[in-house]
């Protein structure tokens, strides 16, 4: 099934871990090369594309194993411009502004926007028919039947494969634009990012989007992997730690969409600011919309702790201004804003971003604590400004 490890760069102690520097990741809409965060849990399989193969099977008529070539030519590609996150993206704010908490000190650059084009998932699934009992009712039931995605390419820090899942209701569902992605910007993708083949669940945590794709199995049960099971989970306050976690794993939901959010990436935290001719402030950052409720329609700033706000010009790169473009096509994307706010010139200043989407969500002020850190989205804060 997997192709042949040729090549490992890094170790299963220790995986690729990076997220770029945070002004230079809002200078694109679509991030380029250089500026993706990279998140692993084992070493990166370097796969052959030409002889790579999937498995599709569990409750499925015809399980098939196809070559990547062949998913290429059998089924119609689809193009789908969308953030792919890290959970724990934040984590950073979380431990240091509530409490610690365990895993990767990310700051706010876990996540980049990229046009993603592959097959979707539900055509593959549709191809192999989908057997399940006909009173199981999936469709309506998120609980009822899951895809298991899986990558057995490499071992994992936690587990001896890689694998998720996410409900069959949302596989299934064309308009979610679940696709096995086989290009990112145009290109093929590139090792580190899952080549030659990798899911792409918009909206919906990164740790779904399983890369080096070896199987798919349709089932009523989740994944089984570690990573589905015991790790990006919100789990309540209760657990503290380690052996407190363990009572809470099973009876918590896995991750699925992620957030509204939005975070300021200039000024940062600690910086000396000049006031501009107006004696304002420039602002920028980028915001996410909530799961499938994007795009995002509004990011308010404030420079007085809450008193006063300003809207931000959001902007989607000129692409919410190209025909057939706009609203559908980028419920899925950030968008990358900028404001320019008063602030009473001292020391200690704090500037907040706060973001919608097109469903209402609203960010809150505050965040929710949680041991694995993750799903952080109070008020985005550049503070310890000192604005002279
Ligand atoms: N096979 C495999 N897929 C994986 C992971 C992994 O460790 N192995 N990490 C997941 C997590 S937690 C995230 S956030 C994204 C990161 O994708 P990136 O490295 O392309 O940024 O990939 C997901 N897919
Ligand atoms: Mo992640």
């Amino acid at each position: 099934m997997p192709s042949k490890v040729v090549e490992t760069e890094h170790s299963v102690e220790e995986p690729l871990n990076c997220e770029p520097d945070i002004a230079e990741l809002i200078k694109n809409f679509i991030t380029p090369k250089g500026n993706f965060y990279d998140r692993n849990h084992g070493p990166i399989p370097h796969l052959d594309g030409e002889t790579h193969t999937v498995q599709v099977d569990g409750a499925v008529e015809t399980p098939i194993i196809i070559t990547v070539k062949e998913l290429q030519e059998k089924f119609k590609s689809h193009t789908v411009i969308a953030a792919l996150q890290c959970a724990g993206n934040r984590r950073h704010t979380m431990r240091t502004e509530i409490k610690e908490v365990q895993g990767i000190d990310w700051s706010d650059g876990a996540v980049f926007n990229a046009v993603w084009r592959g097959p979707r998932l539900c055509d593959i699934l549709n191809h192999a028919k989908i057997k399940l009992p006909p009173d199981l009712d999936w469709k309506t039931n998120p609980d009822a039947a899951h895809v298991q995605l899986a990558c057995y390419a490499t071992e994992t820090q936690e587990d001896n494969w890689y694998g998720s899942s996410i409900p069959l209701a949302r596989a299934m569902r064309p308009e979610a634009d679940v696709i096995l992605a086989l290009e990112m910007n145009g290109e093929p993708l590139t090792p580190e990012h899952g080549y030659p083949i990798r899911t792409v669940v918009p909206g919906v945590a990164g740790a779904r989007s399983v890369k080096w794709l070896d199987r798919i199995t349709v089932s009523t049960s989740q994944s089984s992997n570690f990573y589905q099971v015991h790790d990006y989970k919100v789990l309540p306050p209760e657990a503290v730690d380690r052996e407190s976690a363990q009572k809470f794993w099973h009876s918590t939901p896995p991750i699925e969409d992620m957030p509204v959010n939005s975070i300021i990436a200039v000024p940062s935290s600690g910086e000396k600011v000049e006031l501009d001719a107006d004696s304002k402030v420039e602002v920028r950052g980028y915001a996410l919309p909530k799961g499938e409720d994007g795009p995002v329609v509004r990011v308010e700033v404030s420079g007085d702790e809450g008193e006063t706000w300003v809207d931000a010009k959001l902007s989607w790169g000129g692409m919410d201004k190209m025909e057939g473009e706009g609203g559908e096509r980028l419920k899925w994307a950030w968008c990358l804003w900028e404001a320019h706010v008063v602030v009473q010139p001292g020391r200690g200043r704090r500037i907040w971003s706060k973001a919608t989407d097109s469903r209402g969500n609203v960010q809150p002020q505050e965040g929710q604590w949680t041991l694995r850190g993750v799903c952080y989205n109070a008020y985005g804060e550049a503070k310890d400004l000192e604005v002279f």
